[in-house]
């Protein structure tokens, strides 16, 4: 890509941040998009999350994988033809460090596989495909630097293949059910009837994931998922000149069980005046903030399996097969095209 390419592209995200910076901040109540969080450091730090102890998601669907790749694939390719074979897209697949489990099973399964990571992040594909490359032969990899929430997703359909679309990491959880239903349709605009998709939900509180293990993986003893939230105001501070004083606000998570969600807040601990500077045709702001009051940042829902199928179906998805590890914390369905 030319520099050109690439100072332009950098306008249009500060631009985007400019944009949501206001019409969140300028909501009531405040909201901040989640988006917003990955910036280099959020991304780095959102790595170091998937590690923590309290952070169960990562490494459970990690050992659904390890335990069920063999059968997953198996069944996504079932009533393909001999000569048939599975071709992998990512939906927001950052480094890609959990679907190499998957891809090597791909290999096993039918000798070589196309993969085709999706990701807004440019570096994050180029570690992806760097990885992937190195570690596991038999893999072609596609990158394709898209913003799969707005834009159609650019689906390179070889002859004589299926697709196997995955979307792990209960990314989905991150977005409201509208949203989330939407990001759902765009996928499966692009595929024919037939081919498949791998969803990771994490699960609603159940016999082994009370609200207090919930919400310790929201807000670790390390502090890196404040550190995570709070990155968010350095990141408006650095890109749009605004002047919030980290200390002056305090990460908080709420478990909200009428609609199922984890929710993310920056609490303001005093009542206190943010200037954001007039950047990318949107003016001064200047916003006040009352003592206790939250900017919302995040939402994470966490599915019951059925809430799962409706989803998918709501999508024109039919879920064929759900995987869940022995402490039903985590869950991984195969659901196809319809
Ligand atoms: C990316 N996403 C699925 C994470 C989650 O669990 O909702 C983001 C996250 N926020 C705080 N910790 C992790």
């Amino acid at each position: 890509m030319s520099t050109f390419a690439i100072a332009s592209e950098s306008v249009l995200i500060s631009q985007a941040v400019a944009r949501e910076a206001r019409s969140g901040v300028l909501g009531t109540p405040k909201t901040l998009a989640p988006w917003l969080f990955y910036d280099e450091a959020g991304s780095h730090l959102f790595e170091q999350i998937t590690e923590l102890p309290e952070y169960y998601l990562t490494r459970t669907e990690r050992s659904i994988f390890a335990a069920h790749a063999e059968e997953i694939l198996r069944e996504a390719a079932r009533g393909q033809g001999p000569a048939g074979k599975l071709t992998l897209i990512e939906l927001g697949a950052g480094t890609a460090t959990k679907t190499g489990i998957l891809l090597a099973a791909a290999v096993r399964q039918q000798g070589s596989v196309v993969y085709q990571p999706v990701d807004v992040s440019e570096t994050a594909l180029a570690e992806a495909s760097e990885n992937i490359l190195t570690n596991i032969p038999g893999v072609t990899v596609r990158c394709q630097v898209t913003d799969y929430t707005r834009e159609a997703l650019p689906l390179d359909r070889l002859r004589n293949t299926r697709t196997l679309a995955l979307y792990i990491g209960s990314s989905i959880g991150n977005f409201t059910p509208v949203e989330a239903r939407d990001v759902l349709r765009n996928l499966r605009a692009q595929l024919l009837p037939g081919d498949t998709l791998l969803i990771g939900t994490d699960l609603a509180p159940g016999e082994h994931k009370n609200e207090a293990m919930l919400l310790a993986a929201y807000d670790d003893a390390a502090g890196t998922t404040a550190a995570f939230n709070l990155n968010v105001l350095t990141r408006l501070n650095r890109d749009l000149g605004a002047d919030f004083d980290r200390k002056n606000f305090r990460h908080k998570v709420r478990w909200n069980g009428a609609v199922s969600r984890i929710e993310m807040h920056l609490e303001s601990l005093t009542e206190q005046t943010v200037r954001i500077p007039a950047s990318y045709g949107v003016p001064t702001l200047t916003v006040d903030f009352a003592h206790g009051e939250t900017i919302h940042t995040e939402n994470s829902y966490k599915f019951t399996p059925a809430a799962v199928r409706t989803l998918l179906l709501s999508a024109c998805f039919k879920a064929t097969k759900t995987w869940q590890d022995p402490k039903d914390l985590f869950a991984v369905t195969l659901a196809t095209a319809i």
